[in-house]
Parts: structure tokens; sequence; C-alpha cells
């Protein structure tokens, strides 16, 4: 039976200051407490054009700049997450953008630097994590063994 094949997926990037500060350990068991499946991980040193082409969405804000320079600073762990209504649950646990304004227990309010540095990234939208996923992991859908997952 292929149960996961139609599950909503979302991407996750774990950031340069929580690799740095010894948070990805954590921050990838809060996913598993909360019953999500990883279906792909890795690690990675994005350059400064590839984090210029994975934000470009905001490249009239103010921040783009410096979005880049940090996410190109230092290694980030990119991960595939599944489950029914992935990108809305994950975006609950991830919390808002500023850790300051992050609910409880939020993975951006406990591990969080500040608004610039706010721990992980996640995508927005069910399009947008079909675009994320693919720059991460361009032949996600081809090697994913989802396809041949057995219940
Ligand atoms: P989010 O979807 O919660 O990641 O938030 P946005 O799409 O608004 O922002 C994307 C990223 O830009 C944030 F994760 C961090 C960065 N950012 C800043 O660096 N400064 C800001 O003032 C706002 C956002």
């Amino acid at each position: 039976m292929f149960r996961k094949v139609a599950m909503e997926k979302t991407l996750c990037v774990i950031k340069p200051n929580s690799v740095s500060e010894g948070n990805i350990g954590e921050i990838i068991r809060i996913f598993e407490i909360n019953y999500f499946e990883i279906l792909a991980m890795k690690m990675t040193k994005l350059t400064k054009s590839q984090a210029e082409k994975f934000y470009e969405i905001h490249k009239e804000r103010p921040f783009y700049d410096d979005l880049c320079t940090f996410m190109s600073s230092g290694p980030v762990v990119a991960f595939v997450v599944c489950d029914d209504d992935a990108v809305e649950r994950v975006r609950k646990i991830i919390g808002h953008t500023n850790p300051e304004e992050a609910a409880d227990n939020t993975i951006r309010k406990l591990y969080g630097d500040n608004i610039d540095e706010n721990a992980i990234h996640a995508s927005d939208s069910v399009k947008t994590a079909q675009s994320e996923i693919e720059f991460f992991f361009p032949n996600f859908e081809q090697e994913s063994f989802e396809t041949d997952y057995i219940d």
C-alpha cells in the first residue's frame, strides 16, 4: 500500500545559526515528537548566489542581501517532511518570523536569535514547497523511497 504518496510535503532548512549553536538534533527531535515523517535530509553550504536564488522572492526587500549573506555563511540542514497538512502544521511548530513574537515552545522561540537569524526556514505554501524541495533535492520525486513505501 502506497500510503505516503498522497501526503503533503514541505521543505525545512535549519539555518546556519542553529547549526553553529549545536541545535540540529534538538530541532529534528521536535519534528519527530510531532509525528512528522522525514523523507530526505542533507547538510550543505550554500553559495551566496544559491542563497540569492532560493530567496529570490524577497529580492526587493531591504534585508535581502544580509539574508543571503547569512544563509551562505555556514552549513545548513535541509529536509523534507510529510504529513497530512504538512505545510500548515510545520509553520505552526516553527512559529512567527520574529522569535520575540513567536509562541512559547515554537522552534523560533526556542532557538531563534533574532528576526534575521530565526533558526529555521519552512515553505509557506504547497506550491512553494514543490519548488523548494526541487531546489535542495533535484531528483526527489524520482529517487524518494516514498514511492515504494510499504505500509
Ligand atoms: P517566514 O516565511 O516566516 O520565513 O518569513 P518571511 O518570508 O517574511 O521572511 C523570510 C526570511 O527573511 C525570514 F525567515 C528571515 C528574513 N527576514 C529578515 O532577515 N529580516 C526581516 O526583517 C524579515 C525577514
